[in-house]
């Protein structure tokens, strides 16, 4: 075993040869404790990594990649008689339904970010949002995974990516609202890996404190070597699961488990039954939603902050937007899929660079700076990078009121407010289609609150059905159902 003296002259030599041993600065002033987390978190860093990636994204400041020759690509409409594209909405639905119950499907949700805009202390799974009830995000997919287990009668496993920022916390929210009702062992949580934080002027890892690295999660596109490092893919290979719902904390809106995408995704003529995507048309030119494109026969996203406005305004001759199809960032995976990516050894997702502020310690000083202005390199991987490697992948359209109630901001645009709006509205149309008469103001919009758990209907189909709705709602009236 040895002493932590050895360990330290080791962990300096290692530093050294890649420009780092500045983060064994302060070590002697550390009590044992502190001075063996840091080599341990030291021992966890891609060292070997770290001085290509400082020259191709600090250094040289990537300029993004060059956009290749993009084309629209193809989707699915919502409505399957849509666009000369007519599709057998029936069948999928049909196919995708045979797949849940015989227990091929599972949900995944990616929950590790660290949810700064939004302002919220805490993960952000357990921000409160229901328009009523007042009930956190991670209760909306609770419920739906809860539904769908009863409608198809069979278990569904439920995967949550944490960060290591928010593992215990998250796991903690879970025990203390008794995993709303879903049996303990088909839910399972494994952390995202983390990257260091790099000084933008000189490539330097930062120290958040004289022991501590400073580190960012990886990212979503992170989520792909947690499945599999973490066991994830094993348990779901163990469980006979084969494909999975990949989404975001951040929509409650979400249907994690779609009958129609999934048999499109298993089962379209076009689909390689890797990694399908659902897409919304884009609400205007500048919407912060990555554009699906096609290039060489192959789906490709580019992120809205790396998007050029000449491909972003492009228009039909009717006015609509030639490139039309945003992320929302909700796909289907297949088990097979994410076992073939990490099987190859010559690929890698790429890094995505961002700069912001990161509080650290002076290395002169030893005094903590808390900085004005943005001034450390974070890399992260998206997981729609992946898309490109999928033989056909096929879009599907979903509707914006039903599936895209993003909560990213604390006001305005894709804030709370906007998303429980959107729940309102939602709930109106459903309840509309099902007979009820929903009061709603001259601009449209519905003038009561209504809010439905997944546990009284999952769609409008399944609603209609129930005998119990009321024949009206009044004006200003508040409805949980
Ligand atoms: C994301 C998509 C965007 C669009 C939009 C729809 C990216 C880069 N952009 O934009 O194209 O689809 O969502 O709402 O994906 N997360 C982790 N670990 C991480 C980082 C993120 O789990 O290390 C999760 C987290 O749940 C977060 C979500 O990914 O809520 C989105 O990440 P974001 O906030 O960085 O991306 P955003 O909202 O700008």
């Amino acid at each position: 075993m040895p002493t932590t003296s050895q360990s330290v002259e080791e962990t300096r030599a290692r530093l050294a040869s890649v420009g780092q041993e500045h983060l064994l600065r302060f070590v002697d002033e550390l009590s044992e404790p502190q001075r063996a987390g840091l080599l341990a978190q030291i021992d966890a860093l891609p060292l070997d990594e770290l001085p290509r990636l400082i020259d191709t994204y600090v250094r040289a400041a990537a300029e993004p990649e060059p956009i290749g020759d993009v084309t629209p690509p193809s989707y699915y409409p919502y409505d399957a008689g849509e666009r000369g594209h007519i599709w057998d909405r029936d069948a999928y639905t049909k196919r995708g339904e045979d797949l849940i119950r015989a227990g091929k499907i599972a949900t995944f949700t990616v929950a590790g970010g660290q949810g700064s805009r939004l302002g919220h202390d805490g993960p952000k799974g357990t921000y409160k949002l229901g328009a009523i009830t007042g009930k956190p995000l991670f209760q909306f997919f609770a419920e739906i995974v809860k539904a769908s287990s009863d409608r198809y009668d069979v278990a569904i496993p439920w995967y949550i990516m944490t960060s290591p920022l928010n593992h215990e916390d998250t796991i903690a929210f879970f025990e203390a609202n008794g995993f709303w009702g879903l049996p303990r062992g088909d839910v399972m949580f494994f952390p995202q890996g983390v990257m260091p934080s790099l000084d933008a002027q000189t490539g330097r890892i930062l120290l958040t404190d004289k022991h501590m690295v400073a580190t960012n999660p990886d990212g979503h596109g992170g989520s792909l070597r947690a499945l599999i490092e973490r066991g994830a893919i094993d348990d779901m290979k163990r469980r006979g699961v084969e494909h999975f719902c990949y989404h975001q904390v951040d929509n409650a809106h979400c249907m994690t488990i779609d009958p129609a995408f999934i048999g499109l995704h298993a089962a379209a003529p076009d689909s390689s039954a890797e990694i399908s995507s659902k897409m919304l048309p884009k609400a205007e030119p500048k919407e912060k939603v990555g554009l699906f494109t096609k290039e060489h026969a192959r789906i490709k996203v580019i992120e809205y902050s790396d998007l050029p406005d000449e491909i972003a305004e492009q228009t039909e001759p009717d006015g609509t937007l030639r490139f039309r199809c945003g992320s929302i960032a909700i796909h289907q995976f297949s088990v097979a899929f994410v076992e073939k990516l990490w099987n190859d050894p010559g690929f890698e997702l790429p890094y995505h660079r961002a700069i912001k502020k990161v509080p650290h310690v002076d290395l002169e000083t030893g005094q903590r700076v808390e900085p004005e202005n943005a001034n450390a390199v974070k890399l992260e991987r998206f997981v729609f990078d992946a898309l490109p490697r999928a033989e056909r992948s096929i879009i599907y359209e979903t509707d914006r009121v039903l599936e895209f109630a993003p909560v990213k901001n604390a006001t305005g645009v894709d804030s709370a407010e906007s998303a429980r709006l959107l729940q309102t509205e939602r709930s109106a149309r459903w309840l509309e289609a099902a007979g009820v008469t929903v009061p709603r103001k001259p601009d449209g919009a519905p003038d009561c609150v209504i809010e439905i758990s997944p546990l009284t209907a999952l769609d409008a189909g399944q609603l209609a059905q129930r005998d119990d709705l009321p024949g009206s709602i009044e004006p200003g009236a508040e409805l949980s159902l």
